[in-house]
């Protein structure tokens, strides 16, 4: 994997291939979900393999204004010189702001092409569940799709139905093939299953900063996540 930011993604869309290798251990991280400061549980759950971090500050209690730009550049600095991604939710113009790698939104955030042309050659991440949001992301412009909830989450209010591996399996079996990132209550114990289901990587919110040791707990899930990699090969 290259690190110290030079990632090529601003002249080009990023390779399937490159995709998936930073979908491997993906960080959703807002403030109102880290015990502690976010600045720090970023830093340890790198050291603990974290591949792409998603900066969603979003809900009561969230940063606004400079202190929510101060927060996504300095996250974007610790992802870059480990070597890893910054992404930003659901907001464009902070995305671009910081000059972060790319932008992930929901099916409720607005046409994807839209973000897409505003983006250029970043990463466009979309959520998705169905086939035809499946196929309808990429026909816009996505270079990866969030499934999920594929377990029960309390980080999300409005999350929808719980859809078990088995919706990675339904997707991968109709013929879609980019990468893909599971997402919702994922744990170590569960990422295996996400991963054999069809995954790329799992995206976890809860699992890394609610730990005691967000190393250890990032540590755990990649092992798993390496380890099913491993036995696909
Ligand atoms: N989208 C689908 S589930 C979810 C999001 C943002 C929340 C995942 O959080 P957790 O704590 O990893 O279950
Ligand atoms: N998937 C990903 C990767 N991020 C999100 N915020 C989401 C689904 C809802
Ligand atoms: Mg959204």
């Amino acid at each position: 994997m290259k690190g110290n930011g030079e990632f090529g993604r601003k002249h080009a869309r990023i390779s399937s291939d490159r995709m998936r290798e930073y979908l491997q251990l993906y960080l959703v991280v807002g403030t109102v979900n880290c015990k502690e400061n976010p600045v720090k549980v970023v830093r340890e759950a790198l050291e603990g393999g974290v591949t792409l971090v998603q900066l969603r500050e979003k809900g009561p209690g969230s940063l606004t204004g400079g202190a929510r730009l101060e927060l996504a550049r300095r996250l974007r600095a610790l992802c870059h010189s480990a070597g890893a991604l910054f992404i930003v939710n659901d907001d464009v113009e902070l995305a671009l702001a910081v000059d972060a790698d790319g932008v992930h939104i929901g099916q409720e955030d607005g046409a994807a092409d839209r973000v897409r042309a505003r983006i250029g050659e970043r990463i466009l991440g979309v959520s998705a569940i169905t086939g035809s949001e499946a196929r309808s992301a990429i026909r816009q412009g996505a270079d990866y799709l969030g499934i999920g909830p594929i377990s029960p989450t309390s980080s999300k209010g409005d999350a929808r139905a719980v859809q078990g591996p088995q919706v990675l399996e339904a997707l991968r079996a109709q013929g879609i093939a980019p990468p893909i990132v599971g997402i919702g209550g994922i744990t170590a114990a569960r990422a295996a299953e996400v991963m054999s289901a069809g995954a790329d990587g799992v995206a976890v919110i809860s699992a890394i900063p609610q730990a005691d040791d967000a190393r250890g707990a990032a540590a755990a899930i990649k092992r798993e996540v390496l380890r099913a990699l491993a036995a696909q090969a």
